[in-house]
């Protein structure tokens, strides 16, 4: 029986959305009226410490405690393709294809995987469709999704994706210290790699010059920020035709803004063989390790005391 009224939550059947362990805790969980009590944390210890649903800040330790993960931002305004292609990837890694030499290893985060690719799948009578549009959100951090590739030399390697609403960026864009942007700024001090979006279909519309005017303020402000870091830089819906003139035009100057970059057109269509272009915008950006990432160690949250065993000293 269905008890939470969000949207593709299927609380407390599968874990929360929101990540509370114990669904008491969540703000949008329909209490029934002998669960309204404050929850007992001796309980709580017997819970896993992950449930699938994309990271939040607390649940980045698990990565973070062991290993040092490619912090990949995701950047680009409303609409422009960032969640599909971040469902394509899982879809292809789902199918069995490596991402150039790098095949599925895990995630923990299956079930925000499973929530945003499910859409793109037949399911039953219905046609595949595209993901919804990411909400913004209260918070400055976005979903975070994880994946665990393993390498040709046996080596594995974490990656942290970030599934970002794009209005962030707009008000970034126009404003680096918009109260609305906090999440674009959390992106930008934090990833290692960058994923810059442009909308094919936005530059190849009737509203191209102010398009273009809009990608390129994104641009100079990531720009100002990025330094050494690498940047895809991502042609989404690449099956919309841009004006040559005009693209070039936007890709010089995006050339003369970013250091480390390459261009990428994307596309889920079919006929675009979205594999190919999908693994090489990936094989690209993440085999680029000049950039230390930046230490996002945060305190374990675990009151279990082996987990949260520091050594003799300390
Ligand atoms: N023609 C074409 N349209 C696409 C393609 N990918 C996405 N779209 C369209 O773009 C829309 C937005 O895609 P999303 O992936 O939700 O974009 P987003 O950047 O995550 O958007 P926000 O979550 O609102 O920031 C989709 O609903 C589709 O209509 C593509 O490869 N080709
Ligand atoms: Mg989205």
């Amino acid at each position: 029986m269905k008890e939470c009224p969000k949207e593709h939550c299927f609380a407390p059947e599968i874990p929360c959305n929101e990540g509370h362990l114990d669904t008491r805790d969540c703000p949008f969980y329909t209490k029934t009226p002998d669960e309204r009590e404050p929850s007992n944390a001796a309980e709580r210890t017997h819970s896993f410490p992950w449930n699938g649903s994309s990271f939040g800040l607390s649940d980045l330790h698990l990565i973070t405690s062991h290993s040092k993960p490619l912090f990949i931002g995701l950047i680009g305004p409303f609409s422009s393709g960032k969640t599909t292609v971040l469902a394509i990837t899982y879809l292809l890694l789902y199918n069995g294809h490596k991402l150039g030499s790098k095949g599925f290893a895990g995630s923990l985060t299956l079930t925000a995987w499973e929530q945003i690719s499910s859409y793109l799948k037949f399911r039953g009578h219905q046609i595949p469709s595209f993901p919804p549009h990411t909400p913004i959100g209260q918070g400055r951090v976005p979903g975070l999704l994880h994946l665990l590739l393993r390498r040709e030399d046996d080596d594995c390697e974490n990656w942290v994706l970030t599934d970002p609403p794009g209005e962030w960026f707009e008000k970034w864009a126009l404003n680096a210290d918009d109260e609305g942007a906090k999440g674009a700024r959390w992106i930008a001090d934090n990833a290692s790699h960058f994923a810059f979006f442009i909308d094919s279909a936005l530059l190849a519309g009737e509203a191209s010059p102010k398009a273009k005017l809009d990608v390129l303020a994104l641009a100079e402000r990531l720009a100002s920020v990025a330094g050494s870091r690498p940047i895809a830089v991502v042609w989404s819906k690449s099956d919309v035709k841009i004006d040559p003139t005009l693209k070039g035009s936007v890709r010089n100057r995006i050339d003369e803004l970013f250091s480390v970059k390459a261009h990428f057109d994307l596309s889920i269509m079919p006929n675009e063989d979205p594999i190919a272009r999908c693994t090489a915008l990936w094989t690209w950006l993440t085999d680029r390790s000049a950039w230390a990432a930046p230490d996002l160690y945060l305190e374990p949250v675990s009151e279990d005391f082996f987990l949260a065993y520091r050594g003799g000293n300390g």
